[in-house]
């Protein structure tokens, strides 16, 4: 691993082999040091991460498994990805992990090619009501190999329709039932998931990737100790580990996971990104790391509560996870994609995003969708989210104002000077 010494040196020969990309890395760390990280997946990874993804484990050729490598030179290789796959099944009570997925759409594919058949029966979440690309978009491979049946949201409160999705199950014999979702901010029944699923001889897997950390934290339920079959999650997002994706399964479907895992899906898993994953996991399982989950929830509370207290509408009400999802167009009359570009005028990082059963196309939709993870990694707690709730209102109000979204990017940066990135 590298001193910070030696660090320095390489980012001021950095700066003289190639100005342009040093100029560029400056201002990305300016933009993540000034503006404020609200997309609900991003965050920013725990400091002791990065040393790792730069480390020689990157130099090394790993295909294969602990063990059972085709190349040799594994000693090393063999005792981060064991240490990573110990932890992983520990942390998130699973009885079998594969760490390998390079991210989150490998990862998901590798579950539906690993356990179905091209042309086998796929329910999931409709995307408009917070599906995730990967759970079967027409214009993802996947939405092309497999044929998705959907299940949606219902009521003001926007849970599922747990209903419906029996009945669709009960009529359409899916082979796997997924759930887990990307703008969905009501707590999951997985029992229930899984009761349907029993009822109709489903699989199950959920895809956690957002809420991953939560329920590594404890706040949030975890689907395995209810009976899921498979759950998947990213690393990097409430997490706070490097990019990449996990695996989590019954002992019984380990094997079919590997294999479609590698050689099926990937070549070489990237090990620096293992090694990572290894630390990330260790320190998830902390009790500091408890604490920061139950912060984000407290986090997202309270930015709910702020954005209702100036009559911003939310779908669904508000929300039980990390994320929040506002209706630009009833509240404030423009669209979010507007109100994204209005927000980035004020460094408050955000991205539109489709409603339930959304009018607008997904360019121009109707909403905008936040979460608290990033800003809580930064230290940042319920008073901060108060101030938060009342920038976004307040831009999003005056949306064509430049003195006054000008002097909103002050108060931005005068909150975010109080609370250093982790790691930068
Ligand atoms: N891009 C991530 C999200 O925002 O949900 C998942 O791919």
């Amino acid at each position: 691993m590298s001193s910070n010494m030696d660090l320095n040196r390489l980012r001021e020969d950095l700066a003289h082999k190639d100005p342009d990309l040093f100029s560029a890395l400056r201002s990305e760390e300016d933009r993540q040091q000034l503006g404020l990280e609200l997309i609900p997946s991003e965050n920013y990874c725990f400091p002791e991460v990065l040393p790792l993804l730069g480390s020689a484990f990157t130099n090394k050729y790993s295909e294969g498994y602990p063990g059972r490598r085709y190349y040799g030179g594994q000693p090393n290789t063999d005792i981060i990805e064991t240490l990573a796959r110990e932890r992983a099944c520990t942390l998130f009570r699973a009885e079998y992990a594969n760490v390998q997925p390079l991210s989150g759409s490998p990862m998901n594919q590798a579950v539906y090619l690993g356990l179905l058949e091209p042309g086998d029966t796929i329910l999931a979440m409709d995307l408009s009501h917070g599906g995730h690309l990967t759970h079967g978009a027409p214009v993802s491979h996947m939405g092309r190999l497999f044929n998705f049946v959907r299940y949606k949201t219902i009521g003001a409160r926007g849970d599922i329709d747990y209903t419906a999705l029996e009945e669709t199950a009960l009529k359409e014999h899916p082979k796997l039932i997924v759930c887990g979702h990307s703008s969905y901010p009501r707590e999951v029944d997985y029992a229930r998931f899984q009761e349907i699923a029993d009822k109709v001889g489903a699989l199950t897997m959920a895809d956690v990737s957002h809420v991953g950390g939560l329920v590594a934290g404890d706040v949030l339920e975890n689907p395995l100790d209810h009976g899921f079959d498979v759950m998947t999650t990213t690393t990097h997002k409430s997490l706070r580990g490097p990019r990449g994706g996990l695996i989590l399964c019954k002992a019984k479907h380990g094997k079919a996971i590997d294999a479609s895992v590698f050689p099926g899906l990937q070549g070489g898993p990237h090990m620096n990104q293992v090694a990572a994953t290894a630390l990330t996991l260790k320190l998830a399982a902390t009790d500091d790391f408890k604490v920061y989950a139950r912060n984000v929830l407290a986090n997202a509370q309270a930015l709910s509560q702020a954005l209702c207290d100036h009559q911003v509408q939310l779908i669904t009400g508000g929300t039980e996870n990390h994320l929040l999802v506002l209706n630009t167009v009833s509240s404030f009359g423009i669209d979010g994609r507007k109100a994204q570009e209005v927000l980035d005028r004020i460094e408050l990082t955000t991205n539109k995003q489709v409603i339930p059963d959304d009018p607008n196309p997904p360019v121009r939709p109707s909403g905008l969708r936040l979460g608290t993870p990033a800003p809580t990694a930064r230290g940042m707690g319920e008073a901060d989210m108060a101030i938060v709730g009342r920038l976004i209102a307040s831009a999003l109000r005056h949306p064509d104002d430049d003195a006054h979204l000008a002097d909103l990017a002050t108060e931005v940066q005068a909150l975010t000077a109080r609370f250093p990135v982790p790691g930068l």
